[in-house]
Parts: C-alpha cells; sequence; structure tokens
C-alpha cells in the first residue's frame, strides 16, 4: 500500500470504493461502466456524469483520462477530484450545473490498476511506469502504454523496441489490453458515424505542462493536422495554462513520443486531446511522488482549466474564431 506518511492516496481498492460512492449518492447524473479488464484481469472502469446519465442524448461528449503510467498517482487523485467536482457541483453551481446538463462527460480514473498496485506493493514505491504484461521470452516485464497506441506506432524515434526499456512500445500497436480496450471504447462512441467525443484531457505527472499533437513530429502541420486544427489546439492550450500557471507547448517541445494516446486521438479519432502534465514542475516538489498534503492543491488548481475546455467542447474551433 502507499506509505503511511501518504495514506490520503486512493489504492485501486481505494479508488473503486469511492467510485461507487459517487455513484451511489448522485445515481441520476452518475454511471459507473466497464471498458474492459487490465492484464491482470482488474476493471477498468469508467464513470459517465450528464444529466440522464442513463440515455445517450446528442450532446458534446468529453473524455479525461488518468494513470496511464504507474507512478503518476497524482491523476487518481484528479479523477476523484472531478468526480466529486462535477457531482456535487451539480444544482449548487450554475456553470457546473449548465455543463453537466449540456456534456457527457466520461472520467477513466485509472488506465493502469496493474502498474498502480505494483508500484506501492511493498510499502515503499518503486518508480515503476509500465503497465505489468510480460515478454514471454525474456521475462522483460511491461509496455508503456503512451507508446502503444495505433497511430504512428513506433514511427520516429519516440519509443523504444527494447522490452526492458521503460519506453517499450509493446510488440505491435495496442498490444496491450489497457490501451486495446480504451481505443475500443473510443471508438464505440462513433455514433451515426461521428465520434462524439470532441475534446479529451490525459492527465500525467510531473512538469507543469499543458500538451498538445502531434508529438511524433516537430512539425505543427501534418497529415491530419492544418493550420486551423493546430492553432486551435494552441489557443485552447494558452486559454487553460492561464488558468493553472502550466507552460503551454506543443507536446514534442518536451521529447518526440510515438503512439502517446494523444496523437491517437487527434489523429486517429479527431477530438481534441491534451496531456496535462500535473505537479510538480521540476523534481524538487517530490517529483513523481509529492506528499498528499498537496492533493487538493494540485487537483483543484486544474478546476478552471476542465471547465474551460468542458464550455468549448461544444465547438472547439470557436476559440480562433472561425467554426466549423
Ligand atoms: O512521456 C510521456 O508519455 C509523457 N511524459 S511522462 O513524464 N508523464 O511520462 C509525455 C507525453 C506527451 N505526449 C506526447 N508527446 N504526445
Ligand atoms: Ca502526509
Ligand atoms: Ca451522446
Ligand atoms: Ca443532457
Ligand atoms: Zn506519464
Amino acid at each position: 500500500d502507499f506509505p503511511p506518511a501518504d495514506s490520503d492516496y486512493h489504492n485501486y481498492a481505494e479508488l473503486t470504493a469511492a467510485v461507487d460512492q459517487v455513484v451511489a449518492d448522485h445515481p441520476s447524473i452518475a454511471r459507473r461502466t466497464s471498458v474492459g479488464s487490465s492484464h491482470q484481469g482488474r476493471d477498468l472502469m469508467a464513470v459517465k456524469i450528464s444529466d440522464n446519465a442513463a440515455a445517450d442524448e446528442d450532446e458534446p461528449e468529453v473524455l479525461f483520462t488518468h494513470h496511464q503510467h504507474a507512478r503518476e498517482h497524482l491523476t487518481v487523485e484528479m479523477a476523484v477530484y472531478l468526480l466529486d467536482l462535477l457531482t456535487d457541483g451539480y444544482g449548487s453551481d450554475p456553470r457546473i450545473t449548465e455543463l453537466v446538463r449540456e456534456r457527457e462527460i466520461w472520467v477513466l480514473p485509472d488506465l493502469n490498476p496493474d502498474g498502480g498496485e505494483y508500484d506501492i506493493a511493498t510499502g515503499s514505491y518503486r518508480g515503476w511506469r509500465k503497465n505489468r504484461q510480460p515478454t514471454p521470452w525474456n521475462g522483460a516485464v511491461g509496455t508503456d502504454l503512451n507508446r502503444n497506441w495505433a497511430y504512428n506506432w513506433g514511427c520516429c524515434g519516440g519509443s523504444s523496441g527494447n522490452p526492458f526499456s521503460s519506453t517499450y512500445r509493446g510488440p505491435s500497436a495496442a498490444s496491450a489490453p489497457e490501451v486495446r480496450a480504451v481505443s475500443d471504447f473510443v471508438r464505440s462512441r462513433v455514433v451515426g458515424g461521428e465520434q462524439q467525443i470532441t475534446a479529451a484531457i490525459d492527465f500525467h505527472t510531473y512538469g507543469e505542462l499543458i500538451l498538445w499533437p502531434y508529438g511524433y513530429t516537430y512539425d505543427e502541420t501534418a497529415p491530419g493536422m492544418t493550420r486551423d486544427d493546430y492553432d486551435a489546439h494552441a489557443e485552447l492550450g494558452r486559454l487553460m495554462a492561464r488558468s493553472n500557471g502550466y507552460t503551454p507547448q506543443q507536446s514534442s517541445d518536451l521529447y518526440v513520443t510515438d503512439g502517446s494516446i494523444n496523437d491517437w486521438l487527434w489523429g486517429d479519432q479527431g477530438i481534441f486531446s491534451y496531456t496535462f502534465e500535473m505537479y510538480p514542475a521540476g523534481s524538487a516538489g517530490g517529483g513523481f511522488y509529492p506528499p498528499d498534503e498537496v492533493i487538493t492543491r494540485e487537483t483543484s488548481r486544474n478546476r478552471e482549466a476542465v471547465l474551460r475546455l468542458l464550455e468549448y467542447a461544444d465547438c472547439p474551433y470557436r476559440i480562433i474564431g472561425e467554426e466549423q
């Protein structure tokens, strides 16, 4: 489990209980579903938040994904914060009430439960990043989920082909069951030929950054990314960054990655997609393991950014003044 000093962090069982409590307290606006199972068989939970949560209404859908990387536990706290914010705010905060009415919000609080549990299993942090899927012939364990997505997978030197590497891309695109399950879920949101999810944030730590695609190339425009597409991503990224003080930039400005969820969500599915690298900005502040005392401050710090994304989700291009 987490070290006693960090007991406010949620392990997988505690996350499950917190999700079930949110759903029990707000049954008409919160529903728990499953997108599949992890390699070791843990449920990959999804929570839908919307008024009439049981119905599929014709409203912009927004996706929040958390904890692709095992040691980035603060991102699970971000999911718990969002669930509380959006459910408790409904009926009390007019802005949140409107968003819960007019959007369908998907929170996937834990994409890598096997890795997360492995990271804390001994009571001291292991610094684990990947999932727990073995490579049978050499004893290596783990695929970096954020190098395994099926868009320009392994194209550009932004991942490793070595199964022992912490950025191992896996033997083939979407070979990780966690990536396959979430990809299938996202594809299932295509209704009448149209992807219903218009915008997404994938939460990571750390660096205090807001990143947008593409990660596989330094170029701003590329196949599937027009000048308007890029400018709208950048402007919306900067708008969010003004509220939380993060640094906004194209993801390849950090370093080149291939097979990231961001590139797949945009390049394959046409979803405006961001990576948030949460607190801290640098290794001072605890690196991947900030003390649990910062959870409230560093999750609520993203309240305004998330609300801004939800508000623009009906037409992200509105931010560059061009309806499309
Ligand atoms: O390397 C990653 O996957 C992310 N950083 S982390 O320290 N959390 O591992 C950054 C991903 C940025 N996204 C793209 N470059 N597409
Ligand atoms: Ca503490
Ligand atoms: Ca819908
Ligand atoms: Ca509605
Ligand atoms: Zn990460």
